[in-house]
Formats: C-alpha cells, sequence, structure tokens
C-alpha cells in the first residue's frame, strides 16, 4: 500500500514545524554550531545521519557519498524514500514538509533510536535553509519524484518525473556562500573519517565516499568503501593499531538491558593511557555522561571481586583505586537511547539516569562470564592493574612532593615565569615559548599587561611513553601546572582539572617554525591532549605561527609565513630586495616578535581542537609511540601537525 493511501503513518501532529527558514539563515549557529568548517561539514552528518536512521530502523543497508567537481554533495540511501503523500496539515507533500519546516524532524516512527540532539537532529530542512541549491529525489513504490529548493524554500510542487524498480533518498546541495564566508571546501578527510565511523558503529552498512573534484595517479577519483564486519571489535583495532595488546582477543560484550541496547568492545595494552571512547546513537559523546560511569562502575566492581576472590591481591599493602583498573585500557561503550538528553559545554554528555545502571549491568555481566571463560587473560590483566596501582603510589608521593614543595616556595608561581598584571583570567594569556632566549625576547616584546611568559627549557618529556608519577616528576611539566594555576588531579582523577583556578583563558604554545620547534608543539600537545584535554576542549589552547622571512628593501619591509607570500613580496619590491630567513624565534628581536606573532591586532593563533573519531588519539599514540613504521607513514602522508585547525 503507498503512501498515499495511508497517510495516518505520518500523522499530521507527529511533524512539528517548529520556526522558520529565516531564523535558521539568520542565527546559523545555533542549529549547527558554527559556520566555519565545522559547520560546513556539519551539513553532510545531518543528511547522512538521517540515511543512518533508516539504516538502524533497518530499512537501509548501502549509503553513498559524492563530493561532486563543483563541490556540491550527492547522497544516496536505499531506504524507503521520504514519503511524498500529502501531507495532512500541512496540505503538501510530505517531502516539502522534512525538507522546508524547520523543526520537522522527519522521522514519524516512534520505534527508531534516532541520531537527535546535541548539534545532531536539527534536519534535513536546517541543511536546505544553508543550501543555495538543494534536489531531492525520491525512490519509492515504483516512482522517481523530484522537487529543487532554494535556500531552503521549494522552487516548484514535487513532480513525479519517471519510474524505477529503486527504493530511496537522494540529496544533492550547495552550501551558500552567504552563510559559509569563510570556505565552502570540504574535506575528503574529514567525511571519510566520519564513514569510517559510522561503519565501525553500523556493522554491515556499506558506506562509500568518491570525490570528483581530483584525480588519482590512476586517472581515478579518490573512493573508498567502509564497511565493518565485526564493528567495535574492529575499531578497538583499529584505533590501537599503534599499541602493543597484552591480551589476545577484543573483549566484546553485547547486551541489552531495560530495553536499552549495549556494546562495549574493549583491550588492554602496554601502555599507561587510559583511552575511552562513548557514543549514544552514534554519536560521540566526548563528556561522557552516564554510559560512561556505568561503563566504570561495572568495570571496577567485576575486576575487583576476580581480583579479591583469585588471591592475587594477597600481597598488595593498598587499595586499589578506579583509575588502576583503565591503565594500558582502550575502550568503546556504544549506546542505543530513544530518548537521549545530552548535557554540558558542548551538549555531548549524556544525562539519562537510567543509562548507567542498564550499562554497568550489562558490563558486570558479561565480563564475569567472561574471565570464567579466559583466565589466562584475567591473570595478565589484575596484574597490569596492580603494576598500575604500584605506581599510583609512586605518583602520589611525586605528587605530594610538588605541593610541598610549591609551599616551602612560597605557594608561589614558578621562578622563571613573567607573569602579567591583569588578574581576569579571561583577559589573559600564557606564551609557551622554546628555550630560555626566546623567552627572554618574548618578555622584552610583550604586553606585561595580560601576557605572562614561561620559557621551557629544551624537549619536555614525551608523556605517551611516561609512567604517570614521572609525569608529574618532571619540572618543566610541574611548572605548566602551577603556572596555569591548576592542580594535579586528585587521587581519584588523576586527569580532573580544577579548571575555575585557571589563570589564563589562552594558553599558547610558541615554538620556532622548524622541525624541532614542531616536534616541541607535538611534545607539548601530546601533554596537554593526555593530562589536560578538557582545556582543549574549552579551546583555551592555541599555537602561535610565527613567520618564516622577513622581506626587506630599504625602509619598506614585510613578513612572510610561506614561500608563496615571500615570492609576492620580492616581485612587489624589485630589484634589491633582501631576504632574511628566521631559522628560530631567537632570531627576531623583541619588536618583530610582538608585531608578527604576539600582537592580538595582527597574530595569527591557530586554536587547537580535537577532530572526533579518535583520530587525535591514534595520531598522538602513532607520533609518540614506540612502532616505527605506522609512524613514517603517517610523517609521509600529513603535514608535521596532527589535527590542527585554524
Ligand atoms: C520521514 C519518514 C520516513 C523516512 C524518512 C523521512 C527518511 C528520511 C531520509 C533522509 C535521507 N534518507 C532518508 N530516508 C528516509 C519513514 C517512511 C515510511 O514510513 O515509509
Amino acid at each position: 500500500m503507498s503512501d498515499l493511501e495511508k497517510p495516518t503513518q505520518y500523522s499530521a501532529d507527529s511533524i512539528q514545524a517548529l520556526e522558520g527558514i529565516e531564523h535558521v539563515r539568520k542565527r546559523p549557529s545555533m542549529y549547527i554550531g558554527d559556520v566555519g568548517p565545522r559547520g560546513l561539514h556539519h551539513l553532510v552528518n545531518e543528511v547522512i545521519d538521517n540515511s543512518i536512521d533508516e539504516a538502524m530502523a533497518g530499512h537501509c543497508d548501502t549509503i553513498s557519498l559524492t563530493i561532486n567537481e563543483d563541490n556540491s554533495i550527492t547522497t544516496e540511501d536505499n531506504g524507503r524514500g521520504i514519503p511524498v503523500g500529502i501531507h495532512k496539515k500541512e496540505g503538501v507533500s510530505a517531502l516539502e514538509v522534512v525538507m522546508t519546516k524547520i523543526g520537522a524532524g522527519g522521522k514519524f516512527d516512534k520505534d527508531s533510536y534516532k541520531v537527535s540532539g546535541g548539534l545532531h537532529g536539527v534536519g534535513v530542512s536546517c541543511v536546505n535553509a544553508l543550501s543555495s541549491s538543494l534536489k531531492a529525489t525520491v525512490y519509492r513504490d515504483g516512482k522517481i519524484w523530484e522537487q529543487e529548493y532554494e535556500k531552503g524554500e521549494a522552487l516548484s510542487t514535487v513532480k513525479e518525473i519517471g519510474k524505477t524498480d529503486k527504493r530511496g533518498t537522494l540529496v544533492t546541495f550547495t552550501p551558500d556562500k552567504e552563510i559559509f564566508t569563510q570556505t565552502i571546501e570540504f574535506s575528503y578527510d574529514l567525511l571519510a573519517q566520519r564513514l569510517r565511523e559510522l561503519s565501525f558503529l553500523n556493522k554491515g552498512i556499506n558506506l562509500s565516499i568518491k570525490d570528483c573534484r581530483v584525480k588519482n595517479e590512476r586517472g581515478e577519483h579518490p573512493s573508498e568503501v567502509f564497511l565493518s564486519k565485526d564493528g567495535l571489535k574492529e575499531f578497538i583495532r583499529f584505533l590501537d593499531e599503534s599499541r602493543e595488546p597484552i591480551i589476545q582477543e577484543v573483549i566484546f560484550i553485547e547486551g541489552e538491558k531495560n530495553d536499552i541496547p549495549v556494546e562495549v568492545a574493549m583491550i588492554y595494552n602496554t601502555s599507561y593511557m587510559e583511552n575511552l571512547h562513548s557514543y549514544v546513537n552514534n554519536i560521540n559523546t566526548h563528556e561522557g555522561g552516564t554510559h560512561l560511569s556505568g561503563f566504570r562502575r561495572g568495570l571496577t566492581s567485576t575486576l575487583k571481586k576476580y581480583a579479591d576472590s583469585s588471591g592475587l591481591l594477597d600481597k598488595l599493602k593498598f587499595e586499589i583505586s578506579g583509575d588502576d583498573f583503565r591503565e594500558g585500557l582502550t575502550a568503546i561503550v556504544s549506546v542505543k537511547v530513544a530518548e537521549p538528553q545530552f548535557e554540558g559545554q558542548t551538549k555531548t554528555k549524556l544525562g539519562n539516569r537510567e543509562v548507567s545502571s542498564a550499562v554497568s549491568q550489562a558490563v558486570s555481566e558479561m565480563l564475569e562470564n567472561y574471565l570464567e571463560e579466559h583466565p589466562n587473560d584475567a591473570k595478565i590483566i589484575v596484574e597490569k592493574v596492580i603494576l598500575a596501582a604500584q605506581a599510583r603510589h609512586a605518583a602520589r608521593k611525586a605528587r605530594e612532593m610538588v605541593q610541598r614543595k610549591s609551599i616551602l616556595s612560597g605557594g608561589g608561581l614558578p621562578g622563571r615565569l613573567s607573569d602579567c598584571s591583569e588578574q581576569d583570567p579571561s583577559l589573559c594569556e600564557v606564551f609557551l615559548v622554546e628555550g630560555e632566549s626566546a623567552g627572554g625576547t618574548a618578555k622584552q616584546g610583550r604586553d606585561r599587561n595580560f601576557q605572562a611568559i614561561l620559557p621551557l627549557k629544551g624537549k619536555i618529556l614525551n608523556v605517551e611513553k611516561a609512567m604517570q608519577h614521572k609525569v608529574f616528576e618532571n619540572e618543566e611539566i610541574r611548572n605548566i601546572y602551577t603556572a596555569l594555576g591548576v592542580t594535579i588531579g586528585t587521587e581519584e582523577d588523576t586527569k580532573a582539572l580544577n579548571l575555575e583556578k585557571l589563570r589564563y583563558h589562552k594558553i599558547v604554545i610558541m615554538c620556532d617554525a622548524d622541525v624541532d620547534g614542531s616536534h616541541i608543539s607535538t611534545l607539548i600537545l601530546t601533554f596537554f591532549f593526555r593530562y589536560m584535554r578538557e582545556l582543549i576542549e574549552y579551546g583555551y589552547l592555541y599555537i602561535a605561527t610565527p613567520p618564516l622571512y622577513l622581506v626587506k628593501k630599504g625602509a619598506k619591509k614585510n613578513y612572510a609565513w610561506d614561500d608563496n607570500q615571500r615570492d609576492r613580496l620580492i616581485k612587489e619590491y624589485g630589484q634589491g630586495t633582501s631576504v632574511q630567513r628566521y631559522k628560530g624565534l631567537g632570531e627576531m628581536n623583541a619588536e618583530q616578535l610582538w608585531e608578527t606573532t604576539m600582537d592580538p591586532n595582527f597574530r595569527t593563533l591557530r586554536k587547537v581542537i580535537i577532530e572526533p573519531t579518535g583520530e587525535a588519539d591514534r595520531i598522538f599514540s602513532m607520533l609518540m609511540g614506540d612502532e616505527v613504521p605506522p609512524r613514517r607513514e603517517f610523517i609521509e602522508k600529513n603535514a608535521v601537525y596532527a589535527k590542527i585547525d585554524a
């Protein structure tokens, strides 16, 4: 029976036109976060999410994404197709309602786990509103239907344009330049990453991407197909590619508790890092939430019970803490929740209370079985936990020493810090400067009202390879903690930051623009990523961009940040132009450093952001870890900076 005959399937009440296209275009950030590259890519995710919803409801197994030659995007799925029948309340085709009524959402059946909340789930109508043009094609009930739009408004009614034996929805859109003023260029890597992530989270769905803007050596458009047979198990292998596992198999837990489907995959590796990823309805919950706390609880209680009864803990003289059970653990927790509540700064923290016990119970039951059935793995894991507990004990001593020392020295700031006079953290900046001599120059060049300088001696510790107590014992790292004003975690949670004490809301890494400098930046970034991640998530971490060249002729001078700029200046100035290449910050004088790199009116600061998909985690473990081959490949393929955005 076709939808035309069964209009009750998508009753009028279920689609609510909440707000108009005009509002979306006036305040796009309210709907898609921002109008920079992130918001731009969000458009694609939004359309794909709708297709994934179809797949999760069991109606679709193939989704394709094409970046067209003109940088427009086409997505196609083999789902049921957006209904085209007349919508009772609105009196126009349901397709038109879905595409033009903001807040209509689109899904009429309540049983599916919609991707909604957070920044997702704003609906394809938002994508339409922010596109200069969009065309929707629906294959349904043997017919092809089509409607076109400009800036969210339909250009005509829905037209039947032919017959087909296909099913599904095809959407082509061009983001509106008037909205995305910064750029409308899509990143293949970013889009491919999301598809890869979705393929792991939804095993069995064929997700493909093709980039028609470019051709490879063989004259073909670059393309990839993501199809995961083993889902989260494969995801874990992918995330831990550069780490050495201590157990053979990924532990996989799948079940349903109180109508909440729970999937967990985990493995232990030789590192000291805890590496947890959590998802709700395919959305990466960066800020965690009830599902993650449920996982932690289930893991801790089950492992503790097992360890206690195994007698392995008999010789241990102190308590084991929650953290100890997660050292060297890589885990993914994925739940499906019918009506997710998202909280937190970035709306990526799950709030639903009932989810916590569902996950905790599922994990406890299934992990208990696993440990009984795999006594060898169980022993290896418990031994790792004991080692972690011992190391934590040593770390506590180191931490206490730091705190005692800072009290002895008047509880004060590190001696090397040149502080600013302003007290309001939101106005203050601190520059972490490579080397003492550059630190001196920066100190002379800065505006001491609001800019503080902390010189760092040479290379800071590679925290990726160090045990926690070594990290806390490291002088440079301790200086960073005390200068920033945040304390070194708590016994319960060593990564907990007291951000309200943070003394600067701009922390700027300033290193030489050469290979050594970028290595040092990467080390500092790794430290922040592993030990002060929240600070990155709040957008407090930046990277300075010193120029590479000074181009001069007589009284005329200008700086260049790359070879193109340099060449343009040489051409502009003509005969007799001199070029100085800055090999490091040290070659600039105070005034030059100020006017190129520190003066808020002229400098470019790059804000450090963390990309989803655990890509950042993989990259840091690859760059800083032990395994050599993947690292070489990464360095050859990419610029030195891992995933840092403008
Ligand atoms: C509304 C209702 C139904 C499906 C969809 C929308 C739908 C939307 C998109 C967007 C991209 N692909 C899509 N596929 C489906 C349910 C249809 C039914 O009950 O038959």
